[in-house]
């Protein structure tokens, strides 16, 4: 069957959906439900994308091409039935086809959960990369983990965040492939015993008493926009290696053999929740090496099946390590080359260095990932040898490129006060260490990193994320990219910087109507789901305002809910005072043990509910907490927005994503010059953004030299005073003085955080309120306004996930682009 717009046999499509539903359910087309309709459709999707596969595979096969190997804990895609639909460019055409059988091709993709096997940022960034590396013709695996639970779903319950599993997998995943040729065996724990070899004389190690499980991957895939390059997500699930048979069964091994099965799946059952927050957990670090050691197996069994000598691994393979999460790459590759492959040290060490890169995603020293040494050789003995003799060689480069500066040693070794430091290794054998955004890595460069930027700068560069138009304006907002298509082509949808065109627009009067009419439409779709989940009415023509990520208190919700509450306050005192409605719309998921978070949420919920339900008001406050935030709801409150929060405290967000879907959606930024919003506002213009607060070389000075006491600011500002009181004052808790105490001590209470007001929310309260006021004074008048919008859309180009990974593949990667041609 064909899909392709260019060749779409719409009534052989249809057969095939009917076909399928009988085949699956033993049922007609008409009895079956939403969800089998889903399936019978994603398996006649999933066929045609077959093909592609297969031809892109023996493509890249016959060209020998380099591959990158991009090592991830964390893939947020989202849901696979209309992004894949989208890339073969047959959405409208299947569209089309379903209606005829009065199928609602909407309602079928809602069927679909949400693969949410990430966090947040970083997850998401890895989906977006897999689409651009597809889009653009590059030879390109993703490995990770075949999470049994991804990131938990979310219920709100009187106001407080509940988590409950997601069980993703439980209708089956109709787009993944089983791949039981390639399981691999690894290993854990156990002791090292080692031997001359008796003829090359070299010492050969030998792991002893180990447990061992195995890992077979399923293969997802990604299809590039229009070019019928379909590349490949492998995640690893886990078993045991012990069949489960009779024999054993027969010996009285029953129980021993289910107890295998169930501690080794247990390595896969659930993605850590955590975000930007290291918890130290045993069953993490075998996460970590149970898929790295799996993928790094299977690539090199690929490589040697055409390749004779292992010691040019690095002409055909770069591994990209996203995070320290999974830099256990390096001792492990080490493993492979030396006790597998017989390479000498110096010989597996070229190669090593010649293919692991590093990115880092976080300054937040919380985030690092540093391993208690006891735990890690315990687990992973052979591979700690190896990281002894890592450390021990860079520590007398240390020496011998800074004699008697002992603190050098102290500062950079991998191997210090008992624990392993896992961003030390990935820096140390990388050939590239990158930060996400130009602010983030000069921070890295002038600051975090500073010691090992000075001794190895070569290795530092910067490469400012992007996310992928395809998913967050072709798929997410179907009006406006009709619209933009319409006025310029559709030459944007591969290559961004065309947005550019739409600048000469934004004095068209005309123009900008439609673009806000466009805007106004998305505001009434999401008023819907609004109305449907949450229950409340919400006005389309009042601004809004959204603030949607991981629930951080670098974040600074709290300093939004505060800003709220005050303008609550003033609407009530001054009720004759004009002020435009506003609609604040927050989604956020809090990691489950994180007490400050959660009291956030339910202090949010809690406003909601007061002001919500004053009539005094008017309706001009209205305050609506998306329950269970994630990727498919993502794309409808990108579309609708009409300002974006961007309001983390300077310094402290690396970069950002979120900032760029609602640029490209037409939401200019409310933020601080933190992260990519510093870029952003340099494409777009400071006029066309609200910018306040300390800039962040003003907070890192806090931090170094004090000077900053937020008790300062509480007594001589009582408006703001009044605001954090009502805290404690049962205002918003019912008469409990207690339920924001937590939140109102982080805030001003020194005995609590080792600084009060960490995250500088009384300091950056007023330029917070003046900024507000500007959006307000900005939105009232609805040229400028619609100029605004337009002017952020026009000027998105940069933010694209191919730009970002075109340069990762001039700068790091080094790849070539690889055609597929049609085949039929
Ligand atoms: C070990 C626990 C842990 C878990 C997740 C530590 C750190 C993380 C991630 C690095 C957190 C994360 O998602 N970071 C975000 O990465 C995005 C993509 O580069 C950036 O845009 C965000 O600013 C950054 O917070």
């Amino acid at each position: 069957m064909l899909m392709y717009s260019d060749s779409f046999e719409k009534e052989t499509f249809k057969e095939t959906v009917k076909d399928n539903v009988k085949a699956l359910f033993r049922k007609q087309i008409e009895e079956a439900t939403p969800q089998q309709i889903f399936q019978a459709v994603s398996y006649a999707v999933k066929e045609i994308i077959i093909d592609d596969w297969l031809t892109t595979q023996a493509e890249y096969r016959k060209k020998d091409a380099k591959t990158v190997y991009y090592m991830s804990m964390e893939f947020l895609m989202g849901r696979a039935l209309g992004n894949n639909l989208i890339n073969m460019t047959a959405y409208k055409e299947v569209r089309e086809a379903l209606e005829e059988m009065n199928i609602d091709l909407n309602v079928i993709e809602d069927q679909e959960p949400d693969a949410a096997l990430g966090n947040g940022g970083l997850g998401r960034l890895a989906a977006c990369f897999l689409d651009s590396l597809a889009t653009l013709n590059y030879p390109a695996y993703g490995c990770g983990i075949r999470y049994r639970y991804g990131m938990f779903k979310q219920k709100i319950e009187n106001g407080y965040q509940v988590e409950t599993p997601d069980d993703w997998l439980k209708e089956g995943n109709p787009f993944e492939l089983r791949r039981e040729e390639y399981a691999k065996e690894v290993r854990f724990g156990g002791t090292i015993r080692f031997e001359k070899d008796p003829e090359t004389g070299k010492d050969t190690f030998i792991q002893e008493n180990y447990e061992s499980v195995r890992a077979v991957p399923y293969d997802m895939p990604i299809v590039g926009y229009g070019n019928h390059v379909v590349n490949t997500l492998r995640i690893w699930d886990a078993e045991a290696i012990t069949n489960f048979s009779l024999d054993s069964f027969d010996r009285g091994d029953y129980h021993k053999a289910v107890e295998q099965e169930n501690l080794a799946k247990r390595i896969v059952d659930v993605l850590y929740p955590n975000d930007n927050h290291y918890a130290g957990k045993e069953l993490r670090l075998k996460q970590q090496y149970f898929f790295i050691s799996a993928s790094l197996q299977a690539l090199i069994a690929k490589y040697k099946k055409h390749h004779d000598d292992i010691r040019k691994l690095y002409e055909k393979v770069a591994i990209q390590m996203n995070d320290t999460h999974p830099t256990v790459a390096v001792p492990e590759l080490m493993r492979l080359l030396i006790d597998v492959e017989g390479l000498d040290w110096e010989e597996a060490w070229e190669v090593t260095t010649k293919t692991c890169a590093y990115t880092n995603h976080t300054i937040m020293a919380e985030a690092l990932e540093k391993w208690p040494m006891d735990l890690f050789s315990r687990l992973l003995p052979r591979i700690f040898q190896i990281v002894q003799e890592i450390d021990r060689r860079f520590i007398s480069e240390i020496r011998a490129k800074y004699p008697g500066q002992e603190e050098k040693v102290e500062k950079m070794s991998i191997l210090w006060g008992g624990q392993v430091r896992m961003a030390h290794m990935a820096i140390i054998a990388g050939y590239s260490v990158n930060g996400v955004a130009r602010l983030h890595t000069e921070i890295l460069k002038g600051q975090e990193l500073k010691d090992f930027y000075e001794m190895m700068p070569e290795k530092f560069n910067n490469k400012t994320n992007g996310i992928t138009q395809r998913r967050f304006l072709l798929h997410g907002n179907p009006l406006l990219a009709d619209w933009v298509t319409g006025r310029i082509g559709d030459g944007w949808i591969t290559d961004l910087s065309k947005l550019e065109n739409l600048k000469v627009l934004v004095n068209d009067e005309q123009a900008r109507r439609e673009f806000m009419q466009i805007k106004y439409k998305n505001k009434v779709r999401l008023a819907k789901y609004i109305k449907e989940h949450n229950g409340i009415n919400v006005d389309p023509r009042s601004i809004f305002d959204v603030q949607v990520k991981r629930l951080h208190e670098y974040k600074r919700q709290l300093l939004n809910i505060l800003h709220i509450m005050y303008l609550y306050n003033q609407i009530k005192e001054h009720p004759e005072m004009s002020f435009y409605p506003r609609t604040f719309i927050f989604g956020a998921k809090a990691a489950a043990g994180y007490l400050r978070a959660k009291e956030t949420i339910k202090l949010i919920n809690s406003v909601a509910d007061v002001v919500n339900n004053d009539r005094s008001i008017n309706g001009k406050l209205k305050i609506v907490f998306i329950e269970d935030y994630r990727v498919s709801n993502a794309e409808l409150l990108f579309a609708a927005a009409d300002v974006s929060e961007q309001i983390s405290t300077a310094s402290k967000e690396a970069s950002g994503t979120g900032n760029m879907k609602f640029m490209l959606n037409g939401a200019p930024t409310l933020g601080t010059m933190d992260g990519a919003n510093v870029e952003i506002v340099e494409e777009v213009g400071a006029e066309n953004a609200f910018i306040f607060g300390l800039s962040s070389q003003e907070v890192i000075n806090y931090e170094n030299n004090g000077g900053y006491n937020p008790v300062d600011i509480y007594f001589n500002d009582w408006e703001l005073k009044r605001v954090i009181d009502q805290l404690m004052d049962g205002t918003y808790s019912g008469g409990d003085h207690n339920m924001y105490r937590n939140l109102y001590n982080s805030l001003l209470n020194t005995q609590c955080t080792d600084r009060a007001d960490t995250y500088f929310i009384l300091k950056d309260f007023r330029s917070y309120v003046e900024a507000q006021k500007k959006v307000e004074a900005a939105y009232r008048d609805e040229n400028r306004w619609s100029k605004i919008a337009m002017m952020n859309t026009a000027c998105s180009g940069k933010f694209t996930s191919d730009r970002t990974i075109e340069e990762y593949v001039k700068d790091i990667w080094k790849l070539e682009k690889v055609g597929v041609s049609l085949v039929q």
